[in-house]
């Protein structure tokens, strides 16, 4: 255990910032493991690391090889990587999620979280989406689904070695029961679900029984947590998964967003991973509280992990952090053919498309800045900020001039364009929270410019960021920031990320 830092008595809220929903975490001796689906981004799943559960460091991703994942170019956005589970068993590694773009459910293994993973161990007997992996006292591997049914199966073959059974219909009448988690605790299996939907009616509730096939008995006071119809800065509050801290005491991993602006308010970092505190009472867990600050774990905290503001490229692969819209072939992408640069070779598709030629790196806070020098003279391409192929706004250099491009929907605009010297220039975009002035106005704007050598930022244009919302584009994901091509090969010689 490093050394210890200054006990703060409160910690930030979510402990994973931007899009990174449906987070599933194990624990394995005083190390803990975390994993979050990915959509139509590849490489898919990363993998986190933490010793205290509030501090988590990207390890790399589980999926970050064509045989592993297919992400097929008809795939609409946020299909592909549905949730995962993830659990330690037997000295290994487990993991199983499916892809609704290609496959359905699958295992994958590991003996090092951080990789190789496997090949996907295929499961065509499993149905639905949200699989759970949790072995009984007789080694029995219980995979439970959405809807909330069972089977057994040999993870080592994927077979199924008996029928899907119905556990558990969730609270009469609630939406979606899904994202099941199975736990031995003490003389119980429990049954933690997600219900309500991933929208502002999430909730968790919870069911108990003798045996892992149950019968399961709902806990009284279900939803054991909800924020829905609540005044509460996180909403959407739900799909969670249990884990016990390192001094026993117990706690949720679970996704929620941070709505702002007016009405319906909306959220544009997609569903973050939040940590929220459980203690049990006649033997089922209550949900403390879930705010955007909670009450410091009583263990000491691990030094926060240091992540450079600047990405200069100059390694020979593209750090865990940096995801592609379905794929990135490397012919397309790469950090080694001009050493120090990112190079990106357009493939006639723009930011449209489906096969984007699209680096970017998650948004992970409301207020924060995006720079990149971008050398543009064999073509087209600039800074993104992406939420899927019909919610995108760039600002884009070509030869002597550059131009911001606003795609909502059907709409696509050139919203500003002005001359620049020809050569090298730094595009960025200023991101900052808007206060209500009315119920339309918010959550935020976006201001795309050039950035001179001495510093100063000219803005070209103003963009209202609620476009760039789920709320206005549907979908499970959130804002991706970082550099394209358009046309051509364009080349970039560093990227900078700053929360302000
Ligand atoms: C996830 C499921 C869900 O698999 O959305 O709305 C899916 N709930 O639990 C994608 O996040």
């Amino acid at each position: 255990m490093s050394a210890q830092h200054p006990k703060s008595d409160t910690v930030a809220n979510p402990v994973i910032p931007g899009f990174h929903p449906d987070p599933s975490v194990c624990r394995v001796g005083d190390d803990y493991y975390l994993v979050c689906s990915s959509f139509e981004y590849f490489p898919g799943i990363p993998v986190f690391h933490s010793r205290d559960l509030v501090r988590w460091t990207q390890l790399g991703n589980a999926l970050d090889r064509p045989s592993q994942l297919r992400l097929p170019l008809d795939m609409p956005s946020s299909a592909g990587i549905y949730a995962p589970t993830l659990r330690h068993h037997g000295g290994r590694f487990w993991l199983i999620v499916t892809n609704v773009g290609d496959g359905g459910n699958m295992l994958f293994t590991a003996t090092d979280p951080t990789g190789p993973w496997s090949d996907p161990i295929r499961l065509p007997d499993v149905p639905g989406i949200d699989p759970d992996l949790a072995w009984d006292e007789d080694g029995t591997c219980w995979v439970t689904v959405a809807g909330i049914s069972q089977l057994p199966i040999d993870p080592h073959t994927g077979e199924a070695l008996g029928p899907a059974h119905r556990l558990w219909s969730g609270t009469p009448g609630a939406l979606a029961p899904e994202a099941p988690h199975l736990y031995r605790i003490g003389d119980y299996w429990y049954l933690l679900i997600a219900e309500g939907g991933t929208e502002r009616g999430h909730g968790v509730s919870v069911a108990r029984g003798l045996t892992p096939t149950g019968p399961f008995e709902p806990c009284p006071a279900n939803p054991i947590l909800t924020h829905r119809s609540t005044d509460r800065p996180v909403q959407n509050t739900g799909h969670a998964d249990l884990v016990q801290g390192p001094d026993g005491s117990w706690w949720l991993v679970l996704l929620g967003v941070r709505p702002g602006g007016g009405t319906p308010g909306w959220h544009v970092l997609g569903r973050e991973t939040f940590l929220a505190p459980v203690t049990w009472v006649d033997g089922w867990p209550v949900v403390g509280e879930l705010t955007p600050e909670i009450a410091a774990p009583t263990w000491p905290l691990q030094p926060a992990p240091a992540v450079p503001a600047r990405d200069d490229f100059d390694q020979p692969e593209l750090h865990p952090r940096w995801i592609s819209v379905r794929q990135r072939p490397v012919e397309l992408c790469s950090t080694k053919e001009r050493p120090g640069w990112l190079t990106l070779h357009a493939a006639g598709s723009s930011l449209d498309e489906p096969d984007a030629v699209f680096v970017g790196r998650r948004q992970q806070h409301l207020a924060c800045e995006a720079r990149t020098l971008v050398d543009p003279s064999d073509g087209r391409g600039g800074l993104a900020v992406r939420l899927d192929e019909s919610h995108h706004y760039e600002i884009e250099a070509g030869p002597g001039e550059v131009t911001v491009f606003a795609r909502i929907g059907p709409l696509r605009t050139e919203v500003a364009s002005r001359p620049v010297p020809t050569g090298a220039v730094v595009l960025g975009v200023d991101i900052a929270p808007l206060q209500p002035r009315d119920a339309r106005t918010g959550p935020d704007l976006l201001s795309f410019g050039v950035e001179a050598p001495d510093g100063t930022f000219t803005v070209l244009a103003e963009l209202e960021g609620r476009y760039l919302s789920t709320e206005v584009a549907g979908g499970f994901t959130g804002r991706v920031i970082g550099p394209y091509a358009a046309s051509g090969s364009v080349h970039f010689d560093w990227c900078d990320y700053r929360s302000r």
